[in-house]
């Protein structure tokens, strides 16, 4: 039952929010000398803004000529500068630890140096050697040299699309990540990182430790679904303590060339969108980020409530951009020179280095010199990237998958507690239980053994799932592992992927693959890219359950097939089960798969019956399944349509005297075309049955696959049996009509014999 009843309550009164602090510091470097700050971090913060400027401003030189690390050298690729706004990627990315992860956006280079720098400055000896990912000479301080160097020189080759950057030339400087110091990757769509930093930050706390996730994302990303789903879940009631994430805005007032304040939203501090989401108000403040030390103080403060489970926070760190969005850009269109010429007063390199001098921790000349050394060491690093070999085609394939499984469960995760023993399947007396059943059966023997699996979505806690398929699982496992979540498909998969990203097993539901519509960016954009883009680094070891329908008179936005549209995005795996027996055992297959699988089961096949052993089986993904032997025709088919493909070789195996053979590829991706293609060897036809309408169906995929393979076996044109090129309609006669039958089949199949 639920935790809370929630009794009416019409009595008279007024909501009231609190106040939100606005510039609390005002404060100098040498006020807080040796106490907040000690002239070790104050050095390493001006030395991380000057590599994020020289870094840029390396950029603007290139791309107006002025400097070329090597003659023939073109540099290609986005130009988005976040020169102005240096303080607050060094301030807040000061702040955290090592082991303490951020998610970055498309102006993200200050973030990616500043967070390597950071983690780097932290390590021990050994730790630095580990990174290094070599033996090195000399005392820490040496290797730790030696470290920021590869650390620079591997940032800039990602940028330049080399096989040494970080992200081996997959992702560039829009996508660079480094798991190894808990940079899980820049994001280029807007918002795009905000699920997948609440994720990392919810495996985090279930996982026991106590790392904190910094969301790095701009203003025009808090106007975005994805940030305000994210906002929400890391808030809900049902989390014991809040999310251990901040929110860091870097309000440089300038979407694209959207204003945030006066244009696109109604208000004008972002920091009140934190009153939205909690009863604090996610601690919401406005920070002066023009300031290294403002942003310092704030996340600071930020990261010690997240850590003690009091998070999120949304800091608001004012700031601007000197340059436009990107150097295409034409900025005086949209913004004046006095404008820009108030806020470069607020440089914060200037105001930093005069704060520096002002505590006596540097001389202006010293400053100078630092500032000429981190340009020198950014020039070498561009010299040396332009250098280096780019990727060689030949391994355009490396990253995509990891094609690895959990074959052993790490000891610590073995231990299960359970509050109620865990629910048992009556079989029939020939052994059958249902297909919703073995779906159920294959997540309950997997949460067994593994504490990492975890499973949420819309309704699958105590309800049990729109479809009572997750039925009983919150009564064994108890809300730690299996809990509700608001109607935020977005946020359900974005922090699937950050919490796969970063340790947990995460199986979500989608209610309807109608409805994965809405989280199409996070399916087809994250899961499927952030381990290529990233150079293959994480493992995300997802399985998003969703399902397909159809026949129930749901109409055009609950009966979709929409399986090809999940396909369509490389680093994906795509299961449909037609069967009980194949439906639990590819589940469990892909739960302990290290890749993102999209696990689709059929509505109208949940209370068919199989036979399911007790003991334990996977099915291998990408391998077909023969449901019936035959040498006239091939069908192949898959999820609901094997079942009308098999009435249709019974009735024309009866009444026609034609033997046909029944294939099911049972994964779409990877898809078993050799089995395929050798049934339509032997046969010479094939006749492929599918639900979506046919117009960049799987099925046409199929055909293309296979006359690839089988061209001069064929002695018919390869038939297609699918809906109409219209929404599903709800009117029985025209649903019927859609949906492919048996007699459909049969009749196109006679077709097919007659050709050729
Ligand atoms: C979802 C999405 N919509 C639009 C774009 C195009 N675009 C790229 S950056 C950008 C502005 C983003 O503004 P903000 O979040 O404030 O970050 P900033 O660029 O100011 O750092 C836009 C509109 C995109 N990449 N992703």
């Amino acid at each position: 039952m639920r935790e809370v009843d929630v009794f009416p309550d019409m009595s008279p009164g007024e909501l009231s929010f609190g106040k939100i602090p606005k510039c609390r510091w005002q404060k100098r470097l040498k006020d807080v000398l040796d106490e907040m700050v000690n002239p070790q971090l104050a050095l390493e913060m001006l030395e991380t803004m000057f590599w994020i400027r020289s870094f840029e401003n390396l950029i603007v030189e290139m791309r107006d000529g002025r400097f070329k690390p090597r003659e023939d050298f073109q540099f290609v690729g986005a130009t988005h500068l976040s020169i102005g706004q240096e303080a607050v990627a060094v301030g807040a990315i000061a702040a955290i630890r090592p082991d303490d992860y951020i998610t970055s956006t498309h102006r993200g280079h200050g973030h990616a140096i500043a967070k390597g720098a950071f983690a780097l400055r932290r390590m021990s000896e050994e730790e630095l050697r580990r990174w290094l990912g070599r033996d090195v000479s000399g005392t820490r301080e040496e290797i730790l040299e030696t470290a920021i160097e590869e650390h620079l020189y591997r940032t800039v080759a990602e940028l330049f699309g080399k096989e040494d950057g970080y992200c081996r030339g997959r992702g560039g400087g829009m996508h660079i990540a480094d798991f190894r110091v808990g940079h899980l990757g820049a994001n280029a769509i807007v918002g795009g990182s905000c699920g997948i930093a609440v994720g990392a930050a919810m495996a985090a706390w279930k996982l026991g430790t106590d790392r904190v996730v910094l969301c790095m994302i701009g203003d025009g990303a808090t106007q975005n679904g994805i940030f305000h789903e994210s906002a929400n879940f890391a808030c809900m009631a049902q989390f014991e303590r809040g999310l251990p994430v901040v929110f860091v805005v870097e309000n440089n007032q300038y979407a694209m060339t959207g204003q945030h304040y006066g244009e696109v939203t109604g208000i004008d501090y972002l920091a009140r969108r934190g009153a939205a989401y909690d009863m604090h108000m996610m601690h919401a403040e406005v920070v002066n980020g023009m300031d290294v030390l403002a942003v310092y103080d704030a996340v600071s403060r930020a990261v010690e409530l997240a850590r003690n489970g009091d998070g999120p926070v949304l800091l608001d760190c004012e700031c601007y951009r000197y340059y436009g969005h990107s150097l295409s850009d034409q900025r005086m269109k949209y913004r004046t020179a006095e404008e820009e010429e108030a806020w470069r007063r607020l440089d914060p390199i200037d105001n930093f280095s005069k704060q520096v001098i002002e505590a006596g921790v540097l001389t202006e000349s010293e400053v100078e010199e630092m500032r000429q050394r981190c340009d020198e060491q950014i020039r070498q690093a561009a010299i040396k990237a332009a250098n280096a070999p780019y990727p060689d085609p030949a391994t355009i394939y490396e990253g995509l998958f990891s094609n690895t499984m959990c074959d052993e469960v790490p000891e610590k995760y073995r231990h299960v507690s359970v509050i109620r023993r865990a629910r048992k399947f009556q079989r029939d007396s020939e052994g059958r239980i249902m297909y919703r059943h073995a779906i159920c059966e294959a997540l309950m023997e997997e949460m067994m053994r593994d504490s990492r699996v975890i499973l949420y979505g819309e309704d699958v806690a105590d309800y049990g799932g729109a479809f009572m398929v997750t039925a009983g699982l919150l009564e064994t496992f108890g809300r730690g592992r299996v809990f509700n979540t608001a109607i935020s498909e977005a946020a359900i998969v974005g922090t699937a992927i950050g919490a796969a990203m970063v340790g947990l097993r995460p199986v979500v539901e989608i209610m309807y693959i109608d409805f994965i519509l809405l989280a199409m960016d996070q399916v087809g954009n994250q899961a499927a890219k952030m381990k290529y883009m990233s150079g293959g680094q994480p493992k995300i070891p997802l399985v998003i359950r969703t399902t397909i329908g159809g026949g129930r008179g749901y109409a055009g936005q609950h009966s979709q097939s929409l399986e090809a549209v999940v396909t369509h995005f490389p680093g994906l795996k795509v299961v449909a089960p037609a069967t009980a027996y194949d439906a639990k055992g590819l589940l469990k297959t892909a739960i302990r798969d290290d890749d993102p699988v999209i696990f689709i089961e059929h509505q109208m096949l949940y209370t068919n019956k199989d036979v399911v052993p007790e003991d334990e089986y996977l099915i291998p993904l990408g391998v077909a399944r023969i449901h019936r032997e035959g040498k006239d025709l091939t069908i192949c088919a898959w999820s609901k349509m094997v079942e009308v493909s098999l009435e249709a070789a019974r009735i024309l195996e009866e009444q026609y005297g034609i033997d046909a053979e029944v294939v099911d590829p049972r994964t779409l991706i990877p898809c078993d075309y050799e089995t395929i293609a050798a049934s339509v060897n032997k046969t010479g036809r094939l006749l492929l049955v599918c639900q979506a309408p046919e117009t960049g169906c799987f099925a046409e995929h199929i055909a293309y696959q296979t006359q690839r393979r089988c061209f001069k076996s064929l002695k018919a044109p390869i038939q297609i049996v699918a809906a109409h090129n219209v929404p599903p309609p709800m009117s029985p006669t025209l649903e019927s009509e859609n949906i492919p039958s048996p007699a459909k089949v049969v009749h196109k199949a006679i077709e097919l014999l007659n050709e050729g």
